[in-house]
């Protein structure tokens, strides 16, 4: 087969780096090695800033986000026997969205597939080869069990953390910048109504605590655990009794009902650079991944697709390398922002574990952060501005 895009991975990144590039009149095909059924069953983020809205809206893929998201123009901070709230709109004139990452990732496949997009499910075995020549390939066992090969201009590694593609940059060309936090996050997704208007981040001394939702009857609620904790361990009730008591306030309580799925996820802040070698560029969690606490690893994928379509359409439009030759370093300078926000969000709110000798100081300085960035002015519009990604113009 021949196509103008290779894209490796059918997560967001890549369905919707298919959906721009077609939208520029740019073809492309997809790998996934997962089946379709198992992409669109995975629960993940909810929290989708403005500008990617944008960029969603943009691209055809944003109308049952504007008719079933919810809009949020505050967030809760709570420590105990305090719940304030960070108004976006006062501090910043933006908001956030929620919509859950699964409901994009039907509304973009719903897309592509109508769009008669060639999507490979349920590969195995993929390669990138020759992504440091002028003819790159993606080879392949597709689901039939038959060897594929992909002629293309181009690669784009949108197969996330654990894909092939990052690995195929040279070890002597990535540079790797990482932290691994010692706690991890319970999710779990419940049929029962929001207990709250707004999201709430809570610190508490058992941990952290968060409240988000997924639509008017469905909530979606996480707590800090440990990092090898296992999810054997959680009953409902042992996570409903957490939940309940790190984010207690007189005169709140917490409706519990039932659990529809339950994971733990570890947490660490990751950045492999350049996000490109020769024809191939990385996009999303192939490249970086953030702690949650921030709500920016769903936003920043979709940052770096637009950044990376555009500047692919910009190449077949006229011949343009510009924005190709500049992607990695722009890119950077937005995974840069996030996960800066990310990891200091993560440090405020979350209880340092018990080992560590500095823990009682760590908790002051959290408990005089969240005071801090919860009355004065200029600090709420730090995060206002960071938690809406309205630090940098979108690309
Ligand atoms: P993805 O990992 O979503 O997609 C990559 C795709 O490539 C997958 O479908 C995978 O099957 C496929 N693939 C992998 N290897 C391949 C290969 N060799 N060949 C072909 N295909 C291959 N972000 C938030 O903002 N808030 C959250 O609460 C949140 N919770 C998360 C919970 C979990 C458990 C995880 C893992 C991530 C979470 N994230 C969250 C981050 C998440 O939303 C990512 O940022 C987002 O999925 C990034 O999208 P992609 O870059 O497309 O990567
Ligand atoms: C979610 O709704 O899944 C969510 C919201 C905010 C976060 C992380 C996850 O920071």
């Amino acid at each position: 087969m021949r196509t103008q895009v290779a894209i490796v991975g059918a997560g967001p990144s890549g369905l919707l780096l298919s959906q721009i590039l077609a939208k520029h009149g740019v073809e492309s095909v997809i790998v996934e090695n997962r089946s379709q059924d198992y992409v669109l069953a995975r629960i993940r983020a909810g929290v989708i800033e403005h500008g990617a809205v944008d960029v969603l809206t943009d691209y055809g893929v944003g109308e049952r986000l504007h008719r079933e998201g919810m809009r949020h123009d505050g967030v809760y901070l709570q420590w105990p026997g305090e719940r304030r709230r960070i108004d976006f709109v006062e501090s910043c004139g933006h908001s956030v969205w929620v919509y859950g990452q699964t409901e994009i990732t039907k509304d973009l496949i719903a897309t592509r597939e109508a769009d008669g997009q060639q999507i490979f499910w349920s590969v195995s075995d993929t390669a990138i080869v020759g992504a440091d020549t002028d003819s790159p390939r993606v080879t392949f066992v597709d689901a039939d069990g038959n060897a594929q090969s992909i002629e293309a201009d181009y690669v784009a590694g949108c197969d996330g953390f654990h894909g092939v593609s990052r690995p195929t940059i040279p070890e002597s060309v990535r540079s790797v910048r990482e932290r691994i936090y010692p706690y991890a996050w319970l999710g779990i997704l419940a049929e029962v109504a929001p207990s709250t208007d707004e999201l709430i981040y809570a610190l508490h001394p058992d941990g952290f605590a968060m409240h988000s939702m997924r639509s008017e009857s469905v909530s979606r609620l996480y707590l800090q655990v440990e990092p090898d904790d296992d999810i054997a361990n959680w009953s409902d009730d042992r996570i409903w009794d957490g939940l309940s008591t790190r984010m207690a306030l007189d005169g709140w309580s917490l409706q519990s009902g039932p659990t529809l799925e339950k994971s733990i996820t570890p947490m660490r802040s990751f950045v492999s650079a350049p996000l490109r070698w020769g024809r191939l560029f990385l996009a999303g969690d192939a490249s970086h991944i953030v702690p949650p606490t921030g709500a920016k690893g769903l936003n920043l994928a979709i940052a770096d697709v637009k950044r990376l379509g555009s500047a692919l359409a910009a190449k077949y439009a006229d011949g343009s390398d510009e924005l190709l030759d500049r992607y990695s370093d722009d890119a950077l300078e937005r995974v840069w922002q996030s996960t800066h926000f990310s990891w200091w969000m993560t440090s405020m709110l979350h209880m340092p574990p018990p080992a560590d000798p500095d823990r009682d100081f760590l908790l002051q300085m959290q408990l005089t952060q969240l005071k801090h960035v919860t009355t004065s002015k200029a600090a709420a519009t730090m995060l206002a501005e960071n938690y809406t990604g309205s630090v940098l113009p979108y690309p």
